[in-house]
């Protein structure tokens, strides 16, 4: 039997399909996957290495950074400036952009935002958890240093998109535009290989995932859809079944592969919801949608959204086109 393509054979072999270079594409994705096997090899070695855990300090959202949080993300940074057509980052991690001036790094053509390690506070119990990532051509002069303009723009501007998931097999997920293909880590080899190739989202699932322990404080437009779960009266006629891990990337991973819709809404005291739209929203949207699925804030496409600061969250509804459909409007009707 002859392997499957590794991740750079793949991306050669499609070259002519995506509107970067030659070396481009495989150089971002190799910067990305280096720096995503060195925190899968620490993640599974968390309740080994005091890796784990509070890092004392809170990021610019407020949250306790874990330390593997800090230590991943100095991992995605080092692994961009060094290797990768990258100008500059954005980072959950970091309260600014980071400006890569060096060697002439600010020539180059592409902006990168990712979230580390999303959902680490699940380490510590042996969770999935994952990486984020989002690549954007600059807009400003490459005669320049990077500006926050290359960074406050719209998710369908994306040049590419993916996720890293930390699961029971590490798996890099990613879209150029061209469809969707997954990759699954061999750690003895150290490759990634084609596993799912033109991954497609169900029309239609029977998973709904949202966290319930918010719903007294949801909109009236809310408990009715999700008493509309619960009850069946749904598009398949039938009740959905509750699955939320509490980690974004293993909620939508799952969600990608079976068919199903996650929410995270705006509710009482939390009124543009909790995730971010830059590194977190604007990249699954692009995912999911080159998928054939959808995905907005309610009301409107994730990646028509105007970005006005870089940490911006956005309510978030994402998933089988049928079902994000009849999310929006069932809310829409209690409004
Ligand atoms: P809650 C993890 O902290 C995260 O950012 C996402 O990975 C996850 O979907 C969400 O927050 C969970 O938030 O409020 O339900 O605990």
């Amino acid at each position: 039997m002859i392997d499957p393509l590794t991740l750079n054979e793949f991306i050669v072999k499609k070259q002519d399909e995506v509107q970067f270079s030659s070396g481009e594409l495989s150089q971002l994705l190799g910067a990305i996957t280096l720096a995503s096997k060195i925190v899968h090899r620490e993640i599974n070695k968390a309740g080994l290495l005091d890796i784990t855990g509070s890092a004392g300090v809170q990021n610019i959202q407020g949250e306790d950074q874990q330390k593997l949080d800090v230590y991943a993300n100095e991992k995605f940074k080092q692994a961009l400036a060094l290797r990768g057509h990258v100008c500059g980052i954005a980072s959950e991690e970091e309260d600014d952009f980071v400006s890569f001036s060096n060697n002439n790094q600010s020539l180059s053509k592409y902006v990168v935002a990712y979230d580390p390690i999303d959902g680490s506070s699940n380490i510590d119990v042996n969770i999935p958890v994952g990486t984020i990532f989002s690549i954007y051509k600059r807009k400003s002069s490459n005669e320049k240093p990077v500006e926050i303009s290359d960074f406050l723009r719209f998710g369908r501007e994306q040049v590419a998109a993916g996720y890293v998931i930390y699961g029971s097999s590490t798996m890099l997920v990613y879209t150029t535009g061209q469809g969707v293909n997954g990759f699954t880590f061999d750690p003895s080899v150290g490759e990634f290989y084609l596993s799912h190739e033109n991954m497609r989202i169900p029309e239609r699932g029977s998973i709904y995932s949202i966290n319930e322990g918010n719903a007294d404080k949801f909109s009236e437009g809310a408990k009715c859809y999700l008493e509309a779960c619960k009850s069946g009266n749904t598009l398949s006629g039938k009740p959905y079944s509750a699955r939320y891990v509490g980690s974004l990337v293993a909620d939508f991973h799952r969600n990608l592969i079976k068919g199903g819709i996650f929410i995270y809404p705006s509710y009482r005291g939390v009124p543009n919801g909790k995730l971010r739209l830059l590194y977190e929203c604007n990249p699954l949207a692009f995912i999911v949608e080159q998928a054939g699925g959808s995905a907005s804030d309610g009301n409107t496409r994730i990646l028509d959204l105007t970005m006005n600061e870089l940490h911006q969250r956005c309510p978030l509804f994402i998933g089988s086109k049928e079902m994000v459909t009849e999310a929006e409007n069932l809310m829409r009707s209690e409004i």
